[in-house]
């Protein structure tokens, strides 16, 4: 048994002495001190360095957090083996860990995978729950209570019966209050290294979330993203639409033989359960795993992307044929309506707020030259001769993952506007993005043409997928989708732009009016080629 030297003869070295005796491992204990009368008191703490030969084990038993720490640093430099002296009656988890120098006094508890810093005081009754931590010097005060997953700073003191609910640490690319309660209510607080902007979408606002990964590497494991409020009125709505979606289609792939971790995407329930989080502020967020190896274009890289595309939204509108639409919540009133989107655009001339109509008179005239053609699929509808289906809403490329080892269309993303829906659209949809040969905020109009040959690579692509579920006259629909999507869109940015920018993300002033050019141009370029997009249809159907 090796004897124990214990700096500090006050109250509370009194009490390790008793507990070190207890232990039963200790031969002699004597006192270091520099006021104490005990006859167990043998030299002044300055005298440490002397004891070590017959005292080889030595603790710093002193009530004040800095002088306990600077003392145990002294001892292990000195050479002294520094024990934790913890009490018969603490319960202290075989997962927990602490640094040399602790004392864990009566009835305190610390819990798994606690970890303790060097010098750290756990009083009588106090309990750490489960992966805290407690930083070099703190004393954790009498019945304090430390919940789960907190930190407790350095030399920190926890009053006696005081309880630390929950802290936080700071997690790098975390710049709003919102941001890192969204990351805590999904349970990544703790763990995530780090977090950062991610993707290029005109509604939600999307982060990519890092975590720690074998090998010490980071990472992204899961996307995080706040819905866009002003856009969607009723994000409950939203989030109970995507979670019956997902998960049906989940359950369709299994059975199918194919991979739902990859097809789909997997949301995740907050640690409260709920299938989002709603911030201080009001806004919700809502979180999915990141498909690893996957990429999203923002243009048609390659023409064969743009064909993956066509099978991926066709097999998408198949898959989901069974569906229970009637279970769907309308998430955007009257989305591609495209003579209620042609009404919008009036008020908004007429309202003018930002005096811009005289900056875009050229786009006003051509929008008012085709108001009749906005009810070109809305009046078959209504005469129900379109049958109305599951659709996706909003299928520009960069709303579906492809595959990065094998370039194939792998999964359907941004799933907000799942609504009842007509075939013609989602097309037509697809069409407007991405078969034009640049952006869709190119600012030189030379560059932006309708390209039929992507068009009928799409066509090929949506119609192996899911030609053998529409009906003639969807089919025959298709080519009106195309045009009047792009016009639709067309006329929403130019609403956008009219209204002052309150709807899309924008980057400069002009933003929506130059989105706004693009589309009309691919609708003026659609309308002269129209018969050839109608016989690459009948090709295919
Ligand atoms: P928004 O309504 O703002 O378009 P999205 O859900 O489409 O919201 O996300 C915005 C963008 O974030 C996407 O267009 C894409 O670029 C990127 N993104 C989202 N999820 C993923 C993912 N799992 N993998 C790669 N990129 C993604
Ligand atoms: C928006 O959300 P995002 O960026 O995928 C918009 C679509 C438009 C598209 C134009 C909910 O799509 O309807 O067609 O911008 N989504 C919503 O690029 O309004
Ligand atoms: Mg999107």
């Amino acid at each position: 048994m090796d004897n124990l030297l214990i700096l500090g003869a006050g109250g509370f070295g009194q009490m390790v002495y008793e507990t070190a005796r207890l232990t039963g491992r200790y031969g002699k204990i004597a006192f270091l001190d520099d006021a104490a009368k005990d006859s167990r008191v043998i030299g002044k703490c300055v005298d440490y360095p002397g004891f070590l030969g017959e005292y080889p084990c030595a603790v710093a038993a002193l009530g004040n957090n800095g002088q306990r720490l600077k003392w145990t640093k002294a001892l292990l430099a000195a050479g002294f083996s520094v024990p934790d002296i913890i009490h018969p009656s603490a319960v202290v988890s075989p997962s927990a860990g602490m640094g040399p120098g602790c004392f864990v006094m009566q009835r305190a508890v610390v819990n798994t995978h606690v970890r303790l810093g060097m010098g750290c005081l756990v009083n009588s009754g106090a309990i750490i729950d489960h992966d805290s931590t407690v930083g070099d010097g703190a004393h954790i005060g009498l019945g304090s209570v430390i919940k789960a997953n907190c930190q407790i700073e350095p030399q920190r003191k926890v009053e006696a019966g005081e309880v630390i609910f929950s802290t936080r640490r700071r997690i790098e690319g975390v710049d709003s209050r919102e941001l890192e309660d969204a990351l805590y209510a999904f349970g990544f607080g703790n763990r995530c290294s780090y977090v950062k902007p991610f993707g290029a979408g005109h509604i939600n606002e999307t982060y990519a979330v890092y975590m720690p990964a074998e090998g010490g590497e980071e990472e992204l494991a899961y996307v995080l993203q706040r819905v866009n409020k002003f856009v969607f009125k009723n994000p409950a709505h939203v989030m109970e639409n995507i979670f019956g979606v997902t998960e049906y289609l989940r359950r369709s792939i299994r059975a199918g033989g194919g991979n739902p971790d990859r097809e789909t995407l997997s949301y995740i329930k907050t640690r409260a359960g709920e299938n989002y989080f709603e911030d201080a502020k009001g806004l919700p967020w809502r979180c999915y795993n990141y498909i690893p190896d996957s990429v999203c274009y923002q243009t048609t890289p390659e023409p064969e992307q743009f064909y993956q595309s066509g099978k991926s939204f066709g097999r998408f509108l198949k898959q989901l044929g069974d569906y229970p639409a009637g279970t769907l919540h309308e998430t955007i009133p009257r989305f591609h309506d495209t003579e209620s989107r042609y009404a919008d655009f009036e008020r908004a001339l007429r309202r003018d707020v930002k005096n811009r109509a005289r900056t875009c008179a050229a786009e006003i005239a051509f929008t008012e030259a085709r108001q009749k053609d906005c009810g070109r699929l809305m009046q078959p509808l209504r005469a129900g001769l379109l049958p109305l289906r599951v659709t996706h809403n909003d299928t520009k490329l960069n709303n579906i993952l492809f595959d990065a080892a094998t370039g194939e269309g792998i999964c359907v993303i941004d799933l907000d506007t799942i609504m009842p829906g007509l075939a013609a659209n989602d097309f037509g949809d697809s069409i407007r993005f991405g078969a034009s040969t640049a952006a869709e905020d190119e600012q030189d109009l030379s560059k932006v043409h309708f390209d039929l040959a992507l068009f009928e690579l799409y066509t090929k692509g949506y119609l192996e997928a899911a030609g053998d579920v529409l009906t003639a006259a969807e089919k025959d629909s298709l080519a009106w989708g195309a045009k009047l999507m792009t016009l639709e869109c067309g006329m929403r940015f130019l609403t956008d732009y009219l209204q002052g920018d309150v709807y899309f993300k924008t980057q400069y002033p002009t933003h929506n009016l130059v989105r706004a050019r693009t589309q009309f141009k691919l609708v003026s370029e659609m309308e002269e080629q129209f018969g050839a997009m109608q016989a690459i249809l009948q090709k295919y159907s």
